[in-house]
């Protein structure tokens, strides 16, 4: 059996239940194709309407879709509003005494604060931050561990105008002053340690590291949040803690007025060349994709106790914690910690005790804890439940009937929810009132979303035929470029191929006879790594950078719970090491990589050849690198290859 007719084989089908469907937000497949038929019949309308209805605009906008520079597309274009003021204040005649955030600290402690103190506090910090100079506009880096101030960062710099990159905690020094200098930011906010899982990590040490000898010259101030108790080196005069600078601040802080059409965030990603791209969100149509998601796709009801395991450090949590769920109102878990600390009950525990009702969660976290504990769940009260959601790559049918059962006790949908850093909200999802699902599928196109998939001159292919993914028509939600970097947004994501009409979404997919979408992967060089999106030349280039590198090629090899393992092929300067040697040097390249990047890049397996794989024209055979890291037969010709005898030393894990 080929690979697309093993991926589409599955016919296990999921109807919702009828208490289910009764309660839905969207009920049924017939409500779900009038709004694709709306979306069809007047685009502009439909979107026109629907930003109309879910925002509060300070001034209403008179114009939809701008396509006149098309691919750089305005939405809303003349309309105003502030996105913290849709996410809090609007909240405040009704909600100021509803729970905003739960958040559970590492060690199981929580506390709760309501609507009316989240903006206190944001309005508190947005007031430090312009006490600090920060300007609408003005660039502001947040490296910070997952605690409610984080959030409150987020909504601060939205609140002023101020752009904020969040960067993810777990990278490395070079990762966060990549970064500081590509947006050349003017303050970042950090804390002296994150607490994850019992460990601390010195965050504000490597904010250190990053500035050290005037490399980000840019950066004016860094706030630091103190987490714990531990003592760090201070800067006087750039260094200023939190708790001293919102020290005597007003309460009030009015929102900005912002543009529709005004910059959001940045937040970088992963491509398959060159450093990482920094994907610019507008804050109109960004805004609206985070509702509609939340109605659509997570079924919101004011009730909802609703938890997204994400970290701000991602676009999910982005949408769906700092903006999605603040903007309906919801009462949401922020959660400091990991599944699997102090057990792997974690998750189950909380989800009890915090009677969680929508829970979303990515699909490598639910394979570890199917391995550490299958039937953990069942020891639990995890009744509250009524919606289970899945997001950052494909999970296994096996995964999902486990999560559905085990889980959801067979009672709740499951959405698996196909999008990215650039679409900025859910694309393909279930709508789980109205769609049966089935294992491994994420199901159809949201209303509105035009998505296709193409061969390579970009005309559909049938139902059971592989091809890529795009979007034929530009959404609200859509990135609007690559921060600095205009061309590589055209080249990227609206390439020529196609005409620069289509949006490329850089993943492979198929439908099978129900046009249900099943994503096989990624078509370009980007590694999915427990749901972290990795790019192979970021890998390549850091180990090249170790003075005993002279090449280095990496590729994916499937892994069992982290989704994908990076496998590196290494040549050195020098011999090829053997034994002890290798083991020795292979150890210090994986530190090298974790230092570089982060560890989440950290390769796994690392293999020395006295030369790689290349073509008589040079080309490394990344092909058959991909199979030799699976451990395949190779039997691919190896004759045209300038050099076989290095297939047998790559073969050889160390
Ligand atoms: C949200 C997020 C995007 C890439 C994307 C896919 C993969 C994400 C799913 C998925 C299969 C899913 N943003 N991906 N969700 N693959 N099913 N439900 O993950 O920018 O970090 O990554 O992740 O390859 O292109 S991301």
């Amino acid at each position: 059996m080929s690979a697309i007719e093993t991926v589409l084989k599955e016919d296990r089908v999921f109807p919702p239940s009828e208490e289910f469907v009764k309660q839905a937000n969207i009920s049924g497949m017939e409500a779900y194709k009038a709004l694709c038929a709306k979306a069809e019949q007047d685009y502009e309308g439909f979107w026109r309407d629907l930003a109309n209805e879910h925002i509060s605009w300070h001034k209403p906008f008179t114009q939809v879709l701008d396509e006149s520079k098309a691919p750089f597309f305005k939405w809303f274009a003349d309309g105003e509003l502030n996105i913290s003021y849709n996410c809090i204040d609007r909240h405040l005649k009704d909600k100021a005494d509803k729970t905003a955030i739960i958040f559970e600290k590492d060690d199981g402690t929580s506390e709760k604060i309501t609507y009316q103190q989240l903006h206190d506090k944001v309005c508190e910090f947005a007031n430090a931050l312009k006490s600090l100079d920060v300007q609408k506009g003005d660039r502001v880096i947040i490296y910070m561990p997952m605690i409610t101030e984080a959030v409150i960062a987020m909504q601060a710099c939205a609140r002023i105008g101020a752009i904020h990159s969040v960067v993810f905690g777990g990278f490395s020094a070079g990762a966060v002053k990549d970064r500081i200098k590509d947006a050349a930011a003017k303050v970042i906010i950090t804390a002296n340690e994150s607490v994850r899982g019992g460990k601390r990590t010195p965050l504000k040490a490597t904010v250190d590291e990053a500035l050290a000898n005037g490399d980000c010259p840019s950066i004016e101030k860094v706030i630091v949040f103190k987490r714990t108790d531990t003592e760090v080196a201070w800067t006087d005069n750039r260094d200023v803690w939190w708790h001293d600078i919102i020290k005597g601040q007003s309460t009030v802080c009015e929102p900005e007025v912002m543009n529709a059409e005004d910059t959001l965030f940045i937040l970088y990603t992963s491509g398959s060349t060159g450093k990482p791209k920094g994907v610019e969100h507008h804050i109109g149509g960004y805004l609206l994709g985070a509702i509609l998601s939340m109605n659509w796709v997570f079924d919101y009801k004011p009730s909802d106790v609703y938890w997204c395991t994400a970290d701000v450090g991602w676009i999910t949590g982005h949408t769906y914690i700092c903006y999605g769920p603040l903007a309906v109102g919801a009462t949401q878990i922020v959660f400091e910690g990991v599944p699997t600390y102090p057990d792997a009950s974690r998750f189950w525990q909380m989800i009890e005790k915090h009677k969680v009702t929508t829970f979303y969660t990515a699909p490598t976290a639910i394979r570890s804890l199917i391995k550490l504990g299958a039937d953990l769940p069942e020891k639990f009260d995890l009744s509250s439940l009524r919606l289970l959601g899945s997001v950052g790559e494909p999970i296994n049918p096996e995964a999902w009937m486990w999560y559905y059962e085990k889980v959801g006790g067979s009672r709740c949908p499951i959405v698996d929810t196909w999008w990215q850093t650039e679409t900025g909200s859910n694309m393909i999802a279930p709508i789980p009132g109205a769609f049966p699902t089935k294992p491994g599928s994420c199901t159809l196109p949201l209303p509105g979303i035009m998505v296709d998939i193409v061969d390579e001159t970009g005309n559909s292919v049938p139902n059971g035929q592989g091809g890529s993914l795009v979007i034929r028509r530009a959404f609200p939600s859509l990135l609007r470029t690559v921060y600095n970097d205009d061309n590589r947004f055209v080249s990227t994501y609206f390439p020529e191929e196609f005409g620069h009409k289509l949006y490329l979404a850089g993943d492979s997919a198929a439908r099978d006879e129900d046009g249900y979408i099943r994503i096989m992967g990624r078509i370009d060089d980007v590694l999915n790594v427990s749901g972290h999106r990795l790019g192979t030349m970021e890998i390549e280039s850091a180990l090249v950078a170790h003075p005993l590198v002279a090449e280095a090629a990496v590729v994916g090899k499937p892994h069992d719970i982290k989704g994908e393992a990076v496998v590196a092929f290494v040549m050195l300067k020098g011999d090829r090491p053997v034994g002890e040697e290798a083991q020795k040097i292979a150890a210090e390249l994986k530190a090298w990589v974790a230092k570089e990047i982060g560890k989440i890049a950290q390769p796994d397996d690392i293999r020395f050849g006295e030369n790689l794989p290349k073509t008589r024209s040079g080309k490394i055979m990344r092909r058959l690198l991909r199979s030799l890291a699976k451990g395949e037969e190779v039997t691919q010709d190896t004759s045209t290859l300038e050099n076989p005898q290095v297939m047998e030393q790559l073969s050889q894990s160390i």
